[in-house]
């Protein structure tokens, strides 16, 4: 098994989840500034032009870093610990739920400003920089929805970790490091993040 990989926050999203199931992989590096992501060797790999990548033995290829941990979540199945996905109907669908909130609500409105502010990625796409304004306007309205949620609960689909977890922690590090999009002070989201970063997972690299 191989993960072709960029440094970015959907790897990183990957890393974590790896981290907490004890898997290990070799790893890939694919140069996206240089658009090797673009090549049709790549393309071949995933159409979508988008790392990370995980390559099985038999030679297929798991584009999207969510449906690459449910593939990992499923051969990790016999592991002591509860799913990150959810272990019944009902917790499977919170956590979905409470993912796809962070993923369109908050972490596509922060890659929308750092891409369409930053110009980043110019070379490859058309960047309006009104367009990531708004995009870092609506970012922070989600916070405060996850900060209501994590004021009842101790981890945001409910009282366990969850791949709901990852992906807001990494999407909370990534708006950081971008610098595009003002984060408020939330005190419950402030408790649960110093909570998530004493992960070891968190260190992972
Ligand atoms: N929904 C995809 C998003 C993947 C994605 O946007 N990857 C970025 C790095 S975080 C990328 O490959 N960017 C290169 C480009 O846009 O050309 C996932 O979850 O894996």
């Amino acid at each position: 098994m191989k993960l072709h990989e960029a440094p970015s926050p959907n790897a990183r999203r990957v890393h974590i989840f790896m981290s907490e199931l004890g898997i290990e992989c070799e790893r890939v590096a694919v140069d996206i500034r240089a658009a090797e992501n673009l090549s049709a060797e790549f393309l071949a790999k995933n159409p979508g032009g988008r790392v990370p990548v995980l390559e099985l033995d038999d030679g297929t290829f798991i584009g999207e870093s969510v449906a690459i941990c449910r593939y990992l979540d499923s051969i990790a199945a016999n592991s002591a610990a509860p799913s990150m996905f959810g272990h019944d109907g009902v917790s499977a669908a919170q956590i979905e739920m409470w993912q796809r909130r962070v993923e369109f609500n908050f972490l596509l409105e922060v890659a929308g400003a750092f891409r369409n502010i930053t110009a980043f990625f110019k070379d490859r796409e058309t960047c309006v920089k009104e367009w990531g304004e708004v995009c870092a306007e609506r970012a922070p309205k989600a916070l405060a929805v996850f900060d209501a949620q994590l004021a009842q609960h101790e981890y945001l689909a409910g009282e366990h970790f969850s791949i709901a977890d990852i992906t807001l922690g990494i999407s909370i590090d990534f708006a950081k490091m971008v610098k595009v999009v003002e984060l408020p002070e939330l005190p419950n989201l402030t408790r649960w993040k110093t909570q998530i970063d004493a992960r070891a997972s968190f260190s992972a690299q």
